[in-house]
């Protein structure tokens, strides 16, 4: 790629944030997307430090704005209330919550990890607001080991977008919906039906959402009984690593680290009891049943993000980076419920590229990541800033100028991050 090429491709990145900017804090592309989302925010700050550190710093502060009494954070953040989202703030029936009218789930935590990474990139501004924005995460992940650990040590979702994948065949058995009701999607207005998750998932989405309205949020209450409750390794491997940036942030403060220290180990110990007994890789369980799910997605490709080697894992992802044009795919091309276009069912998701890649440099294997941020790299180039892409042939899918992939790019893909 010419120096010029990607010189290009840094400035239409950093015009998608500035242009999906609302004020302080971003949406993850137009029409579709109309509100704040937690880990679309999360990322948006790690692009925004390329190039304004202090617009870096308010996407996150305006995120840590909606966090509720109970220390959660949304999965989103409704700042005003758009007809063009379905379900939006009149279907979740929050108000009493938070200070922000939101969701009632949260997100895969990221947020430390990138709040470490802007302090990082300039201390002198970044020391006070690391000072404030601290207490905020640490609260938010205290809900996490309160109120989604499962007592294999490991974290659960309570809802399918509360892990970020939604149509992922990895709760497909986990729950029956009975007697939705009626309603209208939005999402089918914006992108073509066959990108999206279908009508069965969203009555399954829909259902939850009925049933925690029902019990006002109230986690205590919302825990009995539980109808979904999956085991999820994004969840898992991003917590841990979220907390071990945590943990080194608060020795930087030199604040108590105790219980930090504590959820490091906990998670650390939980995480093998993902592993597929069969295939060897990690992969989501339904507590309910005790099943795995057999699946392997990108989120199995965690562990070295967490801090965590593995060999079993490395040869398959070798195999995958063989096998796939442009890796990772949601879920392996060799799965009889892979579908190249369907979301969380195949699609490339760079958001997650990065993680991997990033994880992978950290532990030493430098081809390996090298490898998969080249792809990454010509599949923006060749494709554009799509929402995802089909990890065989490229084709962009999805919503267009997104937030989180020029946020990759710009924090991770661009060459103008240099070698690693
Ligand atoms: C529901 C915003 C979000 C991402 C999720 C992605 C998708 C929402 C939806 O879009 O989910 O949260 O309506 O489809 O799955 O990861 O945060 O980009």
């Amino acid at each position: 790629m010419t120096n010029s090429k990607w010189l290009q491709l840094d400035e239409k990145a950093q015009n998608i944030l500035i242009k999906n900017d609302r004020g302080g804090f971003t949406v993850p592309t137009a029409g579709l997307y109309p509100y704040q989302w937690n880990w679309d925010s999360a990322f948006a700050g790690w692009g925004f430090s390329t190039f304004d550190i202090e617009r870096a710093w308010q996407e996150l502060e305006s995120l840590f704005a909606g966090q509720w009494n109970n220390g959660m954070v949304p999965h989103i953040l409704f700042r005003s209330n758009d007809p063009d989202y379905f379900p939006g703030p009149d279907v979740w029936g929050t108000e009493q919550c938070g200070p922000i009218s939101s969701s009632g789930i949260s997100q895969p935590p990221v947020a430390a990890t990138f709040v470490r990474a802007i302090w990082e990139k300039d201390k002198t501004i970044g020391n006070n607001r690391l000072k404030k924005i601290f207490p905020k995460l640490k609260a938010w992940h205290k809900w996490f080991m309160t109120w989604r650990l499962t007592d294999r040590n490991c974290i659960f979702i309570s809802h399918p977008w509360e892990a970020g994948r939604d149509n992922s065949p990895d709760w497909d058995n986990a729950m029956n919906p009975v007697g939705v009701g009626k309603y209208t999607r939005r999402d089918t207005s914006h992108v073509d039906g066959s990108m999206r998750p279908t009508q069965e998932d969203y009555d399954r989405y829909l259902w939850l959402v009925q049933r925690g309205r029902k019990l006002k949020w109230d986690e205590e209450l919302m825990s009995v009984n539980r109808p979904f409750e999956v085991a999820d390794p994004t969840m898992t491997f991003i917590l841990l690593r979220a907390s071990r940036d945590l943990l080194y942030m608060a020795e930087a403060l030199d604040v108590d680290n105790i219980e930090i220290s504590e959820w490091c180990s906990t998670l650390r110990e939980g995480i093998e009891t993902l592993r597929n007994p069969d295939g060897g890789f990690f992969n989501a369980i339904n507590c309910r049943t005790d099943e795995h799910s057999g699946n392997i997605t990108s989120a199995s490709f965690l562990n070295w993000y967490a801090g965590i080697d593995d060999d079993e894992t490395l040869k398959i992802l070798t195999k995958t980076l063989e096998e796939t044009r442009y890796p990772i795919p949601s879920l392996s091309i060799n799965s009889e419920k892979f579908d190249g276009m369907r979301y969380w069912r195949g699609p490339t998701w760079v958001v997650l590229n990065s993680l991997v890649g990033i994880g992978l440099s950290e532990m030493g294997y430098i081809a390996e990541a090298t490898l998969l941020r080249k792809r990454t790299q010509s599949l923006i180039l060749e494709k554009g800033f799509a929402e995802y892409f089909h990890p065989l042939n490229g084709t962009p899918g999805g919503g267009d100028s997104f937030t989180w992939t020029a946020a990759v790019w710009l924090a991770w893909a661009s060459p103008s991050n240099g070698e690693y």
